[in-house]
Formats: structure tokens, C-alpha cells, sequence
């Protein structure tokens, strides 16, 4: 049945809420068939992930999903039958008694952010009454396991994925002016944060003895490389080479075109939420830099995310992993030794990683998860 749905997001700092809204938007538009409007208080960052999208338009219509510039002051509107409150952005006080006012009122939902952790499932779907209105709002929480809301997964990924094969790939590198692949070269992808030992990574690369490309979309590691390599990177695309590396700065990329970038590398360094996700789409191996939090929370969820991934993974593989991903986000140094043993591993690492998205594919994605709650309620 098809529902009118009203998504509110606000930017913090980075790309992940608007890129998880971004894409539940389109998702619910295009294959649940649903009318969603779409309130983000900063088109800037979301024209970043979304060139279509002009930031000075206070209301367009972008992939069927109608986009609004969420104010301060906002205005009077109707609500609409659903209401997705993204990351507990908190709603508009003149919306959220607009919605208390509807004969029957909307099924309002906090979209929480991606954990591993056990208590999850104990949370996800727990009502959470107004204090002053009669309205219930449910916490929502995607997730890798069975009684949780799943994970953002479009229908078509899978043939889409299947279908990019070398000329497919070849395309790709030529439209994004990178270079074709060298045979016997490593391909790997960065995306993290300033903090991730980004020099460390560096020094360690270049004493492959295999040629490597490491392509970076432009942001905070494109800063960290350039002032380690005392390298001035002002222009928008770049290439300069130490050793067995070459490091190849490239614009930072449309959502879709990303997801080609994942597919087309041999390792993927992914960061926060939504790109983490895509990264296990991807089936190659990747190493990711969690979003650091002031009370250390992050390595509790790190370490549960890595407890059900490695749980199927011969002893060997597991410790490699745990100790990229650890000395990554900054436990202990980074060194050769650990680059090698996690590469060792690429070839099983992959099939592990193919099993592991067959095991995620048994759960509904995200976007069915939401409209079947919905259908459920309305
Ligand atoms: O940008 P992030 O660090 O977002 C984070 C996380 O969501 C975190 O949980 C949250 O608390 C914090 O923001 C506020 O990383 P993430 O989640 O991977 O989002 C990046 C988005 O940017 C993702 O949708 C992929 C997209 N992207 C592009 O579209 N083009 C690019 O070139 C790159 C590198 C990323």
C-alpha cells in the first residue's frame, strides 16, 4: 500500500546520516513505490554525495524523492502518515503537535544508528510514549541479525554487482579518469577519518614488492597524505608515487559511483556507517575505521561487529583481521607484519565475505523491514 512518509535528517558532521537517509529515500520511492519527502537542514553536504541536487533550491524533486530545506523556522506543514525521525534528530515542536492533532496519527519512527552490539535486538522495536501527547514513537534498529531492522540493501544490487565485470570495471575506471588496471597490481580504496594512521599505512605500502594503487576520494586523508608526503595537493585530482605505491587523490565521488569504487578495488578502507555497509556489498576484503566516540563506546561496538563476522573465520584469518582493524583504529602501531597477514588471507577472505552477505541476505533489508512495521500499523 503506498503511504505518504516524511524523512527527517540533520547533518552532524559527516556523510553518514544523509547518506543512509539518501538512500532509504530512494529505496522507499523506487522500489516500495511510496511518496517520501525528504527534510535536510544542509543541501551543501548532501549535494557532495547527490551532484544532482542544488543547494540553493529550497524544494526540488531529485530520483522521485521530494527534497526539502529543513529550517530552523519551519513552517507549517501537514504531516505525513509516516514519520522517520533519522538518528533522533528531533522533530520540529510545531510538527510534532501538527502530528499529535491527526485524527489517526502517524506511525513515527526513530531510525537509530547500526550496531552490532546484543542489546539491539532487545531494543529494536520498543515504543517510547510522548510525555505530553498521546503519539509512540518506536526506536528502529538496523542490524546484521535476525530481530533487528536489517540493513539498507537495494533489490537489484546483487545482478547489478554480478554484471560488473572487467569491461564493466574498465568503463568505470575510464569515466572517472582512473587508471586501467596493471597486472599483478593491488587496488585499495580509503575512506577514515584524520585520526587513522594514514602515515603508518603509507610507509608500509611502499615497501610492497607489488605495485599498489591506493585511490583516495578527496577529505580528511587526502590532508593526512599530503602533509606527510610534504606534497601540495590543490587541485582536484592528483597521482604522485613512493616506492611500490602510487596514491591517487580523486574528486569525491556521487553515492552510486562510489559503490563502483568498492567493487573495483582489491581492499576497501571504509569509515562510520553507511560506507562500512556497502564496503560487505562489495565482498572484497575491507578494514573500517569506526566513528571514535569521547567514551571509547565505539570499540565495544567495533569488537561485536567483529565477534559475529569472524565467527565462521579459521583462527588465523580472525587474528589478522582483529589486528588491522584494531592497530586501524589506533589500539596499537600499525606495522608491515600486520598489512601482510591480513593480505595473506585476501583470496579466503573473500569467499568468507561471500558467505557472510549470503547470511546477511536471509534478514529483510531495511526499507522492506520499515514498510512491512508500517503496513502492520496504518
Ligand atoms: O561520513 P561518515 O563518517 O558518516 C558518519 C557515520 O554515519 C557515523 O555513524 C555518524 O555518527 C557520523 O557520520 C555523524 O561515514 P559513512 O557512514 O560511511 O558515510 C559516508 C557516505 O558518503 C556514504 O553514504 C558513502 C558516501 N561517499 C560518497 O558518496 N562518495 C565518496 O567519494 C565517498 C568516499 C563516500
Amino acid at each position: 500500500m503506498q503511504h505518504r512518509w516524511d524523512i527527517f535528517c540533520k547533518v552532524i558532521d559527516n556523510f553518514g546520516d544523509i547518506g543512509v537517509c539518501w538512500r532509504l529515500a530512494r529505496q522507499l520511492t523506487q522500489e516500495h513505490r511510496q511518496v517520501v519527502r525528504l527534510w535536510v537542514d544542509d543541501l551543501i553536504s548532501f549535494a557532495r554525495i547527490a551532484p544532482d541536487l542544488d543547494p540553493h533550491h529550497q524544494r526540488q524533486v531529485v530520483q522521485g524523492v521530494d527534497i526539502y530545506q529543513w529550517h530552523p523556522a519551519f513552517a507549517e506543514v501537514a504531516p505525513a502518515d509516516v514519520v522517520i525521525e533519522a538518528f533522533a534528530c528531533d522533530l520540529p515542536e510545531a510538527y510534532v503537535t501538527a502530528m499529535s492533532q491527526q485524527t489517526k496519527p502517524p506511525v513515527w519512527i526513530n531510525l537509530e544508528y547500526l550496531s552490532a552490539e546484543p542489546w539491539v535486538m532487545q531494543f529494536h522495536g520498543l515504543p517510547s510514549p510522548h510525555p505530553r501527547f498521546s503519539l509512540t514513537k518506536t526506536c528502529f534498529f538496523p542490524g546484521f541479525a535476525p530481530g533487528t531492522g536489517g540493513l539498507l540493501r537495494e533489490k537489484g544490487l546483487v545482478v547489478q554487482r554480478n554484471a560488473f565485470d572487467a569491461a564493466a570495471e574498465q568503463a568505470f575506471l575510464q569515466r572517472k579518469k582512473l587508471p586501467a588496471r596493471k597486472s599483478g597490481e593491488i587496488r585499495i580504496s580509503l575512506f577514515c577519518y584524520a585520526d587513522a594512521p594514514v602515515e603508518k599505512l603509507i610507509q608500509v605500502l611502499t615497501l610492497s614488492s607489488i605495485p599498489i594503487l591506493l585511490i583516495v576520494p578527496q577529505g580528511e586523508a587526502t590532508e593526512s597524505i599530503a602533509a606527510f608526503l610534504k606534497n601540495e595537493i590543490s587541485q582536484s585530482e592528483s597521482q604522485f608515487s613512493q616506492g611500490a605505491l602510487t596514491v591517487q587523490i580523486i574528486p569525491f565521488m556521487e553515492q552510486t559511483d562510489y559503490d563502483q569504487l568498492l567493487w573495483s578495488c582489491d581492499v576497501n578502507f571504509v569509515r562510520g556507517e553507511d560506507s562500512f555497509v556497502r564496503a560487505q556489498w562489495a565482498i572484497n576484503p575491507f578494514v573500517w575505521n569506526i566513528y571514535p566516540q569521547t567514551d571509547d563506546a565505539h570499540w565495544k561496538k567495533l569488537d561485536a561487529f567483529l565477534d559475529l563476522y569472524t565467527i565462521n573465520m579459521p583462527l588465523e584469518m580472525a587474528v589478522a583481521v582483529r589486528d588491522m582493524w584494531h592497530s586501524w583504529n589506533g589500539k596499537y602501531e600499525m606495522n608491515q607484519h600486520i598489512w601482510m597477514n591480513f593480505l595473506r588471507f585476501h583470496q579466503s577472505m573473500q569467499r568468507h565475505n561471500k558467505n557472510w552477505v549470503s547470511q546477511l541476505f536471509k534478514q529483510d533489508d531495511l526499507a522492506t523491514s520499515l514498510v512491512q512495521f508500517v503496513g502492520n500499523r496504518l
